[in-house]
């Protein structure tokens, strides 16, 4: 038995800050097309994949900064890719920002299948700060432009397979991985902005890409699952972002890796079936957890 499922893991390089929502879509739709030609049935974009990463910057006045927000989705903008993604019977994961009807801001991912969401994820971990920090090249305002998600860390059945979201941030805590697994997650996808350098501490920074890779492949073998992670990566407006991009199967190894710092898609085929062995066995979770112990991690 077994359910390959291939997947495209949709790396791009940087938006520019005054670049359209139209021509980052355009990109996006050419490397749907090479992942068509590849034979994939899913592709992960980024996070914030139709803007700059626009937290990096301090507006006193939230609404001036409404323009990097989405109103509707799909709106005018995205619909070509909702459309090319149909045509080429693709699902495909999308991280933008979201402005509800009623005024709340959210970091948002969706899983879009034949045309339609069937998923909506609103990211829950917010990294950064919510006021100017004049200690710091640039800031990290995700906490003042984005309230925490409201909706928890659904899974939804899709392409034959239980899949996941998260954002970014959320990768580096195992709480992401543990609450999508117990739901029988098989694949779970993030998009990250990560600047390769920590401006909060002193860090070297090779440890930006040793703790990206090191928390997604812990948090696919720890909870038996694949985890796509997919960056937007470069220069952006004079901060670096690191790529990385990769897809990671349950046994924890990189099974695809991107080489470069720009637009680039990697591909694997991923057995779903793998997920089962793990859940079966070492990470039977009804089996060997013990919960009459882990009481804290949920009051505190
Ligand atoms: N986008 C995002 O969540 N980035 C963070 C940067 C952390 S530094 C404030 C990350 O965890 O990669």
């Amino acid at each position: 038995m077994s359910r390959i499922l291939t997947v495209g893991g949709a790396q791009l390089g940087p938006i520019a800050p005054d670049e359209s929502r139209e021509s980052a879509v355009a990109r996006m739709i050419e490397l749907l097309h090479e992942a068509k030609a590849r034979g994939c049935g899913l592709v992960v974009f980024p996070e914030m994949a139709l803007s700059t990463f626009f937290p990096r910057y301090y507006e006193e006045d939230i609404s001036k900064m409404d323009r990097f927000y989405e109103r509707e989705m799909p709106n005018d903008a995205v619909r070509p890719l909702f459309e090319a993604a149909e045509k080429a019977d693709i699902a495909f994961y999308l991280g933008y920002c979201e402005l509800t009807p009623d005024g709340h801001r959210f970091n948002t991912a969706i899983l879009v299948d034949k045309g339609k969401i069937v998923g909506k994820y609103r990211k829950v971990h917010l990294p950064g700060h919510a006021e100017y920090d004049p200690n710091r090249p640039w800031q990290h305002l995700e906490k003042r432009y984005f309230e925490p998600g409201d909706l928890g860390w659904p899974v939804w059945r899709c392409r034959d397979g239980v899949m996941g979201m998260g954002l970014c941030n959320d990768r580096r805590w195992p709480e992401t991985y543990r609450v999508m697994a117990l739901k029988g997650v098989e694949l779970t996808m993030f998009g990250y902005n990560t600047p390769d350098r920590n401006t909060a501490a002193p860090e070297p920074n090779h440890l930006r890409m040793y703790h990206n890779h090191l928390v997604m492949q812990a948090g696919a073998y720890q909870n038996s699952c694949f985890v796509v992670g997919v960056a937007k990566a470069g220069i952006e407006d004079g901060c670096m972002l690191i790529g990385g991009s990769c897809i990671v199967q349950p046994s924890g190894e990189i099974i695809a890796l991107a080489s470069t710092l720009e637009d680039e898609l990697i591909v694997a085929n991923c057995d779903l079936d793998l997920a089962k062995m793990g859940k079966e066995t070492v990470f039977n979770f009804a089996k060997h957890r013990r919960i009459e112990h882990y009481g804290i991690i949920s009051s505190q």
